[in-house]
C-alpha cells in the first residue's frame, strides 16, 4: 500500500478544494442563468373543444395526434431552443419579427407552437354564421365572400407540400396567401406579411387520416367549422 505522504494530502485536498470552488462556480452560474432566463415560453393553450367536436370535417383521431403529439412537440422543441440557444427575445412579437435570426429549430418550432394555438381557436364545434362586420371586410377585400372563400381555398390547396393557408390584415389591407413548413405571417423572414385573422393547416398530418391525399376535400369541409367570431376579434 502506497503511504500518502503529506505532500500527496495537500496535494489532493487543493485539488478536492478546486472541485468544490468549480461546482460551486457552476451553481453560480446556474442561479444567474436562472435569474436572467428568457421570460418567453411558448404554452399550448387547452383545446376550446373535444377531440371528436369538429366531426365529421375532421376526424377524433387525427386531431388527437396532431394536438397531443404534434402540437405538443412543437411546443416542447421550441422551449428547449430557447433555453439551449439562451434566446432573449421576450415576446411572442420580437420572436417572429426577428424570425430570421433564428435557428431553423427554433423558428420552425416556434412557428409551430404559435400557429396550432391560433388554428385551434380559428374552428367552432358546427361553425356559425358570418358575422355583418367579417362580411363586410372580406366583400371589400376581395369583391365578395365567394370570391373570397375562391382564393383561400386556392392558396390552400396551391401550396406546394406542407404549409399553411392565411388571411391576414397587412396595414388594414386584407391579404390572402400561404406560408410553407411552419412559417406564419409575422415572420421577417416570410413572404406573406400582416397579423393572422384567419389560418388553415394543409400539412398532410392535418388530413391524411381521413382525407389520404384528397386535400382539396378536406378545404371544402372546414368551412363549416371556422369560428368567425374569432376572425371579427382580430379584424381592427
Ligand atoms: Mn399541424
Amino acid at each position: 500500500m502506497k503511504t500518502i505522504t503529506r505532500r500527496t494530502f495537500v496535494k489532493n485536498s487543493l485539488k478536492a478544494t478546486s472541485a468544490i470552488a468549480i461546482g460551486a462556480s457552476l451553481v453560480a452560474n446556474v442561479k444567474a442563468a436562472q435569474a436572467s432566463a428568457p421570460s418567453l415560453v411558448f404554452s399550448q393553450i387547452p383545446l376550446p373543444y373535444s377531440f371528436g367536436a369538429l366531426e365529421p370535417s375532421i376526424d377524433t383521431m387525427t386531431m388527437e395526434i396532431h394536438y397531443g403529439k404534434h402540437h405538443s412537440a412543437y411546443i416542447k422543441n421550441v422551449n428547449d431552443a430557447i433555453v439551449a440557444e439562451s434566446i432573449s427575445f421576450t415576446s411572442e412579437t420580437d420572436f417572429f419579427t426577428n424570425a430570421s435570426k433564428l435557428s431553423a429549430k427554433a423558428r420552425n418550432n416556434g412557428g409551430g407552437a404559435w400557429n396550432h394555438n391560433f388554428f385551434w381557436q380559428v374552428m367552432k364545434p358546427g361553425g356559425i354564421n358570418l358575422p355583418g362586420k367579417v362580411s363586410e371586410a372580406l366583400t371589400q377585400g376581395f369583391g365578395s365572400f365567394d370570391s373570397f372563400k375562391e382564393q383561400f381555398t386556392a392558396a390552400a390547396t396551391g401550396r406546394f407540400g406542407s404549409g399553411w393557408a392565411w388571411l391576414v390584415n397587412d396595414h388594414g389591407k386584407l391579404k390572402i396567401g400561404s406560408t410553407p413548413n411552419q412559417d406564419n405571417p409575422m415572420m421577417d423572414s416570410s413572404d406573406l406579411k400582416g397579423t393572422p385573422l384567419l389560418a388553415l393547416d394543409v400539412w398532410e398530418h392535418a388530413y391524411y387520416l381521413k382525407y389520404q391525399n384528397k386535400r382539396a376535400d378536406y378545404v371544402a369541409n372546414w368551412w363549416s367549422i371556422v369560428n368567425w367570431d374569432e376572425v371579427a376579434k382580430r379584424l381592427a
